[in-house]
C-alpha cells in the first residue's frame, strides 16, 4: 500500500481531521485526513483505493479498539469526522454526472440508529449511477419513510442499520412498508445485516456494500 494511504488510514484511526486540528496532541502539525486525501488524489490514487484501503481500513481498527474498550465515543466521533472530511473530496469521483435520472431511491438509517457513514457511501454510489436519492438521514421512523413513499410511489427504498439493537427496527420498518405498499422493493445493508436476515424480515435484497445495491438497481431498471 502507498505511504500516503497508510498515513491516511492512521488519520482515520486516530481522528486527525486536518493539519490545523490540535487533536490528537501527538499528531500536532502533521497532515490530516483532509490534506492526505487531496494528496492521494493528486498522486492519481483512485478514489476507490482511498476509500477501501485507507478510510474503511482505518475505521475497522476504530471499531475493533472500541469493542475492546481501548477507545470511547469521543475518539470514535473524531474518527468519523476525519472520515467524513476525506469522503467530501471523493464525492466528485463517484458522480458520473448523468443527466437522465433512472429512478428514485429513498434512503434512511433506521430508527434509533445514528450511524451514517455507510449510508452516505451508498447514497454517493447510487447517485453516481444516475438515480435520484431522497436521503431521509438517520434515526428515521417508519412513518416518515411511508409518507415519502406516498409522494414518490415508484421509488425503491434502502435501509441501513449498524447496531444489532436496531435490526429489530429495520424489521418493523420493512413490515410497515410492505403492509402499506407490498410491491415496493426494499434493499437493506449495514455491518450486522445478512442475507439470512433479509429473507427472514421479507426485504427484497441485501448487499454488503454500496456497489451491490447499484448492480441490483441496474438489473431492476433494465
Ligand atoms: Co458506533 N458502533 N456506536 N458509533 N460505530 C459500531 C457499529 C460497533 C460495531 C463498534 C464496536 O463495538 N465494535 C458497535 C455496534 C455493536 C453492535 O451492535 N453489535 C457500536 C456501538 C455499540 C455504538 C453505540 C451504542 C456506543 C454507545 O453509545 N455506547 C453508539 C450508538 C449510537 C446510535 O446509533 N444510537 C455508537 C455511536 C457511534 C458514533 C456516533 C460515535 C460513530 C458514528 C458516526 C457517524 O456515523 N456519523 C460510531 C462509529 C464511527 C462506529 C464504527 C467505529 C464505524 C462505523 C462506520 O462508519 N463504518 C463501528 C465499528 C465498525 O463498523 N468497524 C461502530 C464504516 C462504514 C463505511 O461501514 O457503515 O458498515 P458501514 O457501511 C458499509 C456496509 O455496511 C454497507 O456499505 C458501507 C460501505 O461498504 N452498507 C450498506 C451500509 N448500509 C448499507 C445499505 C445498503 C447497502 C449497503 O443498502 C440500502
Amino acid at each position: 500500500m502507498s505511504e500516503i494511504l497508510e498515513k491516511l488510514a492512521v488519520c482515520v484511526e486516530f481522528g486527525k481531521v486536518n493539519k490545523m486540528a490540535p487533536y490528537p496532541p501527538n499528531m500536532k502539525d502533521q497532515d490530516g485526513a483532509d490534506e492526505l486525501t487531496k494528496l492521494a488524489l493528486e498522486n492519481n490514487i483512485s478514489a476507490k483505493s482511498i476509500l477501501e484501503e485507507a478510510l474503511v481500513a482505518g475505521m475497522e481498527k476504530v471499531g475493533k479498539k472500541f469493542a475492546e474498550k481501548k477507545i470511547f465515543i469521543p475518539q470514535m466521533l473524531m474518527s468519523a469526522k476525519a472520515m467524513n472530511v476525506a469522503i467530501e473530496h471523493l464525492k466528485p469521483y463517484f458522480k458520473k454526472g448523468e443527466i437522465e435520472q433512472k429512478g428514485k431511491f429513498i434512503l434512511a438509517t433506521v430508527q434509533g440508529d445514528l450511524h451514517d457513514i455507510g449510508k452516505n457511501l451508498v447514497k454517493m454510489a447510487i447517485e453516481g449511477s444516475g438515480w435520484e436519492v431522497i436521503d431521509l438521514g438517520v434515526d428515521v421512523k417508519p412513518d416518515k419513510i411511508i409518507d415519502t413513499l406516498k409522494s414518490n410511489p415508484d421509488a425503491y427504498v434502502g435501509l441501513s442499520a449498524l447496531l444489532t439493537t436496531t435490526m429489530g427496527n429495520m424489521q418493523n420498518t420493512v413490515e410497515a412498508l410492505k403492509k402499506e405498499s407490498p410491491y415496493t422493493k426494499v434493499l437493506i445493508g449495514g455491518a450486522p445485516v445478512t442475507g439470512d436476515f433479509c429473507d427472514k424480515i421479507g426485504a427484497d435484497f441485501y448487499s454488503p456494500d454500496p456497489q451491490g445495491a447499484v448492480v441490483y438497481l441496474k438489473q431492476q431498471a433494465g
